[in-house]
């Protein structure tokens, strides 16, 4: 997907609320369960994936069984697109979240309470502040970051 850029650590993630969360109208409170988990939020919007951005961004996944239907599913309505700060913010994104797959997800977690399957599981969190920066850049420019 994406061009090689230098990354620092940035306590920084990013996250996209996925278009079964949209859906279902669990979008305010899967936000208001992040704020409460102590991330702020540097960048937000509500958007739709072009079919070009999700095969950019799912790059990754190609070669999976599952990426037409990846693709076909994140582009299949509006996501929310956000940045979140906090310290370890990767990290602790990812323990907020669960596990990929709901039925597996630990109680708590947004996941548990709000994925539908494996697929339609309700929100992306970025795997390594690598990543985190190069997702945050994909879809925010500097000035829609404060
Ligand atoms: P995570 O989102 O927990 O990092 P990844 O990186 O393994 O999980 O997968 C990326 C996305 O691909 C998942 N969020 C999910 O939407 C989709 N996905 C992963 N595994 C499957 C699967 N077995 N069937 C359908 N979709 C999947």
């Amino acid at each position: 997907m994406h061009p090689k850029i230098d990354t620092m650590t940035t306590n920084r993630t990013f996250t996209m609320l996925k278009p079964d969360a949209i859906e279902n109208g669990h979008m305010g409170k899967i936000i208001d369960m992040i704020i409460n988990a102590g991330f702020q939020i540097k960048a937000m919007k509500y958007t739709k994936l072009s079919v070009a951005q999700a095969q950019e961004f799912y790059a990754v996944h190609s070669e999976r069984p599952f990426y037409g239907e990846l693709v076909e599913y994140m582009t299949s309505g509006p996501i929310i697109a956000a940045i979140l700060e906090k310290e370890n913010a990767v990290t602790d994104f990812r323990n907020l979240i669960g596990a990929t797959d709901p039925a597996e997800a630990a109680e708590g977690t947004i996941r548990k309470y709000y994925a539908e399957n494996k697929g339609r599981n309700a929100v992306h969190g970025s795997d390594s502040d690598e990543n985190a920066a190069i997702e945050g850049e994909f879809h925010f420019s500097s000035s829609e970051i404060f």
